[in-house]
C-alpha cells in the first residue's frame, strides 16, 4: 500500500467504494456499485456564494485559537506508527478559530434549508449504519462489509433518516450530523463561511494547550474513574454498556471540554479533515502544513463512540484514519474552522 492511499481503518468507518457486496445485498443489484464507482460524477452541489451568511450556526460557538508552535504526532509505543503518527515534529500556526463542538444536526439542517442541498449519501442512495442500531428487518437485507459485519449499508439511510427509512432527527437536534461526506462537510463550511480544519489545525486544538499528551485532557483515560469522551465499552461489537452515557451519538457539548474549551475531540464522531491523507511525515520543523496536494482518501480524527482500546484505540489524540470523500457512516461528522475575525 502506497502511502497516500485510503487507509480506512474499517473498524471505524468503512469507506463507500469498499464492499462490492454491500451494493448487492443492499437489495439494488449493482446500481448503487456503479453509482461508487462513478463516483467522481457524482458531485456535491455547489453552495451559491452569495446570499450565504457570514457565518453559520457553528460559528456562533467558535472559540479564537492563538496558533504558536506545538509539538504534532506521537512516538507513544500505544500509538499506530504504520498510520503515520509519527514523529514528533514541531509545527507553527497562524491564529484561527474553531467551533467548539462537532456541526450539529440544527446547524446542518439549517444549511439544507438555506441552500437546497443535497448530501452525497442522498444521491448515492446509501449509508452505512452500525448493525445494532437498525431494526431487525433492515439489519436482515443490508449488505455488510467483509471483516466488519457490524456495518450494514443500508438504503435510504441519510443525515435526515440517520437509521434507515422511517427514522428520524428527533431528540437528536444537539447531536453531531453523520452521514455526511467530506465533499458534503466541506460545502458547509463554505456555507458557514469557514473551511474545514487542516489536520495540524485539528490536532493543535485537540491537544488543548497540553504538550503530548495522550487524550485532550491528560495521559489517562478515565481520571478518577470519570468517562471523558464517548468511546465503546463493554466487549465490542457484541456488548455496549454505555457507561459513558452513550451507546450512540451523544450531544455535540456532551463532557467537559478541554483546556480550550472544545468539546468530543476524542470520541463521539470522527471529524472530517481538510488534507489529503498520507502517512510520510518529516521530522523537520513545518509552517501552516496542509498535506499533500493530492490524493484519494482524506484525513479523519477523533475517533467515535464505536471505538475501543481492544481493537482500534484510535481515540487518542494523535491518532488518525482515513476514507474516500465520498464515505458516509453514521459515526463520522465535522467541525469548522474560520479565518475571518482573527487579528
Ligand atoms: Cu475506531
Amino acid at each position: 500500500m502506497g502511502e497516500t492511499e485510503p487507509h480506512s481503518h474499517a473498524c471505524c468507518a468503512p469507506g463507500r467504494a469498499e464492499p462490492a457486496e454491500v451494493a448487492e445485498a443492499a437489495g439494488d443489484g449493482g446500481r448503487l456499485l456503479s453509482l461508487a464507482v462513478a463516483s467522481p460524477g457524482v458531485r456535491a452541489a455547489s453552495v451559491p456564494s452569495t446570499g450565504a451568511p457570514a457565518a453559520g450556526a457553528g460559528a456562533d460557538a467558535a472559540v479564537r485559537l492563538a496558533g504558536g508552535t506545538f509539538l504534532m504526532g506521537t512516538e507513544d509505543p500505544e500509538g499506530f506508527a504504520a498510520d503515520g503518527e509519527g514523529p514528533v515534529r514541531p509545527v507553527t500556526l497562524r491564529p484561527f478559530l474553531i467551533d467548539a463542538h462537532a456541526v450539529s444536526n440544527a446547524a446542518f439542517a439549517a444549511f439544507a434549508a438555506d441552500t437546497g442541498y443535497v448530501t452525497e449519501a442522498e444521491r448515492f442512495g446509501w449509508s452505512y449504519v452500525f448493525a445494532r442500531f437498525l431494526p431487525a428487518a433492515l439489519r436482515r437485507g443490508a449488505g455488510r462489509p467483509d471483516g466488519t459485519p457490524w456495518w450494514c449499508g443500508v438504503q435510504g439511510a441519510c443525515w435526515r433518516e440517520p437509521f434507515g427509512p422511517g427514522s428520524t432527527l428527533e431528540g437528536l437536534a444537539d447531536h453531531p450530523v453523520v452521514h455526511v461526506s467530506w465533499s458534503d462537510a466541506a460545502a458547509y463550511a463554505r456555507w458557514a463561511g469557514g473551511r474545514l480544519p487542516t489536520e495540524a489545525e485539528w490536532e493543535f486544538a485537540a491537544r488543548g494547550g497540553l504538550e503530548q499528551a495522550r487524550y485532550p485532557w491528560g495521559d489517562e483515560l478515565t481520571p478518577g474513574g470519570e468517562h471523558r469522551c464517548n468511546i465503546w465499552q463493554g466487549a465490542f461489537p457484541a456488548r455496549n454498556t454505555a457507561e459513558d452515557g452513550y451507546e450512540g451519538t451523544a450531544p455535540v457539548d456532551a463532557f467537559a471540554p478541554n483546556g480550550y474549551g472544545l468539546h468530543n475531540m476524542a470520541g463521539n464522531v470522527w471529524e472530517w479533515c481538510a488534507d489529503w491523507w498520507t502517512t510520510g511525515h518529516s521530522a523537520g520543523r513545518r509552517s501552516n502544513p496542509a498535506g499533500p496536494a493530492t490524493g484519494t482518501a482524506r484525513v479523519m480524527r477523533g475517533g467515535s463512540y464505536l471505538c475501543h482500546r481492544s481493537y482500534c484505540n484510535r481515540y487518542r489524540v494523535a491518532a488518525r484514519t482515513s476514507n474516500t470523500p465520498d464515505s458516509t457512516t453514521g459515526n463520522l461528522g465535522f467541525r469548522c474552522v474560520y479565518d475571518s475575525g482573527v487579528s
